[in-house]
């Protein structure tokens, strides 16, 4: 077929638009396609700590609400500030979370431990395939002078479970064994709730403490001990001698403080929050497996 300059050129433009209509169906279809999966609901991290400051400009968007307690109730009030038990879980107006230490829902965060490692969290699962929501769970008010704080620990765990935590971050503990802490962690970790909890900050003299929870043999807990830039454990680390330890980044880590502020703190806290944004970012991979072999995973792994 012999073509004229002007049938060439219309040829040509009826070709390209041809092309631009398969492609721009291509796209539609592909669109199409992701949107027909279903997505898959925020992972929820509960943070076991001294509370957290959930009106801090870098914490908006991640902070966990509790269905049952917003919007209006029956009488047109606020279910937030009705001093009711909405949702029947066994606490009153319990929004974003609940605070053991002093029975009610204010989990500000007076120490800005609990803050810092919302922060990490949220800066270690920016690039997450899905989204998370931080639970915060206050179990003391001062760190400096933690008290008598066993049994809000223990309630602090048992809303975690209740609340269907995916992850549980521990950055604290203690050098004493409990089996009631053993137990309700026994049953957070055989629902498939993973724990990551902090090896402790209290090397001293050459010797190695056992610092729980961390130190529990439970498939399911992770030790996790500070490192430094180089990748070397931190001098003030503890090491939990009778179980795999698993070593994170936790010098000069970068997050949110209270009252808008942002710092840099250093300890296996921060590692630990590290390693549970970590996780929380490869958590449908990590889901599949044993949790027998989770430590092993995480230590065979470059993430
Ligand atoms: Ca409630
Ligand atoms: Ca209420």
């Amino acid at each position: 077929m012999k073509l004229t300059l002007r049938k060439l050129n219309k040829h040509i433009l009826h070709k390209k638009f041809k092309s631009f209509c398969i492609f721009f169906l291509f796209v539609f279809l592909l669109s199409q396609l992701a949107a027909s999966q279903p997505s898959l609901p925020p992972l929820l991290i509960a943070v076991i700590d001294t509370g957290i400051d959930i009106e801090h400009p870098h914490l908006q968007n991640v902070i966990w609400s509790n269905n049952g307690e917003i919007g209006l109730d029956t009488n047109g009030t606020s279910r937030a500030l009705n001093g009711i038990d909405d949702d029947k879980n066994g606490f009153v107006d319990d929004v974003h979370g609940w605070n053991f230490a002093n029975a009610n829902s204010d989990i500000s965060d007076g120490d800005g431990h609990g803050t810092h490692i919302a922060g990490i969290i949220k800066n270690t699962t920016l690039n997450s395939p899905r989204p998370i929501k931080i639970l915060p769970i206050k179990y003391y008010e001062n760190i400096q002078n933690p008290g008598n704080n066993k049994n809000s620990f223990l309630d602090a765990i048992k809303y975690a479970i209740e609340m269907k935590a995916d992850i549980i971050n521990i950055s604290g503990g203690g050098l004493n064994y409990s089996r009631d802490e053993f137990s309700i962690l026994s049953e957070a970790t055989q629902k498939g709730i993973i724990v990551v909890a902090a090896a402790g900050n209290k090397f001293e003299d050459n010797e190695y403490f056992a610092f729980y929870p961390a130190a529990y043999q439970l498939p399911g807990i992770l030790s996790v001990v500070a490192a430094d830039e180089s990748g070397l454990t931190l001098s003030t680390s503890n090491i939990n001698i009778e179980r795999r330890n698993i070593l994170v980044l936790g010098k000069k880590i970068y997050s949110s403080l209270p009252h808008k502020k942002f710092g840099f703190k250093t300890g296996s806290s921060q590692a630990t929050a590290v390693l549970s944004g970590k996780i929380a970012s490869h958590f449908e991979t990590i889901k599949k497996i044993n949790l027998a072999h989770l430590d092993e995973l995480i230590l065979n792994s470059n993430f």
